[in-house]
C-alpha cells in the first residue's frame, strides 16, 4: 500500500451550518483514518498562505474574507490513494455543478460557499499539512479495521 496524506478543511459554511459530524461520518464510513484535526480560528496571514497560489486572482481576497470569517475545522487524513478519494467525495468546485452524493453536490449552491477544502494532489497535500500543522500533532496509529478494509 502506497500510504498517501491530505488536508481537509471544513469551511466556516460548514462549520456554521451543523455539518462538522456529518463530514467526519463520510470519511470513517469510507474507512478513511483521521491522524491530525483541530478547531482553528484562522489568521489572515495563514489563509493568505494556504491560497497564496491563487493570489492576483479575482476570488482570492474574497476567500480570504470567507476562510477567516468564523472558526474551520481542519484535519489530516491518511490512506492509499486519499488525495483523490477525498476530492471525489467533496465534489467539483462549484456545487451548482458537484454530483449529488457528494459532499458539496449535497449540501451547497455556489461556488464561494462550497463547506470543504481538499488538497488537489500530492505537491499541496504535503505544503498544505506543514503549513497547518506541526510534526507533533500528526498521530501516526493502525486502526483495528484496518485487516479487513485493505486488501
Ligand atoms: P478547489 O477548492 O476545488 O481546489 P480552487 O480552484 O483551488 O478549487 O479554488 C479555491 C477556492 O477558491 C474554492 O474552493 C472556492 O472557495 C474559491 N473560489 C474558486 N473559484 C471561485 C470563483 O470563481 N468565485 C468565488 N470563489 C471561488
Ligand atoms: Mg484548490
Amino acid at each position: 500500500m502506497v500510504k498517501e496524506r491530505t488536508f481537509i478543511m471544513i469551511k466556516p459554511d460548514g462549520v456554521q451550518r451543523g455539518f462538522i459530524g456529518n463530514i467526519l461520518n463520510r470519511f470513517e464510513q469510507k474507512g478513511i483514518k483521521i491522524v491530525a484535526m483541530k478547531m482553528v480560528k484562522v489568521p489572515r496571514d495563514l489563509a493568505e498562505k494556504h491560497y497564496g497560489i491563487h493570489r492576483g486572482k479575482p476570488f482570492f481576497e474574497p476567500t480570504v474574507e470567507y476562510i477567516i470569517s468564523s472558526p474551520v475545522v481542519a484535519m489530516v487524513l491518511e490512506g492509499e490513494n486519499v488525495i483523490n478519494i477525498a476530492r471525489m467525495m467533496m465534489g467539483k468546485t462549484n456545487p451548482s455543478e458537484a454530483a449529488p452524493g457528494t459532499i458539496r453536490g449535497d449540501f451547497g449552491q455556489f461556488i464561494g460557499r462550497n463547506i470543504v477544502h481538499g488538497s488537489d494532489g500530492a505537491d499541496t497535500a504535503s505544503f498544505e499539512i506543514n503549513l497547518w500543522f506541526t510534526k507533533e500533532e500528526i498521530a501516526e496509529y493502525s486502526r483495528i479495521d484496518e485487516e479487513w478494509l485493505i486488501e
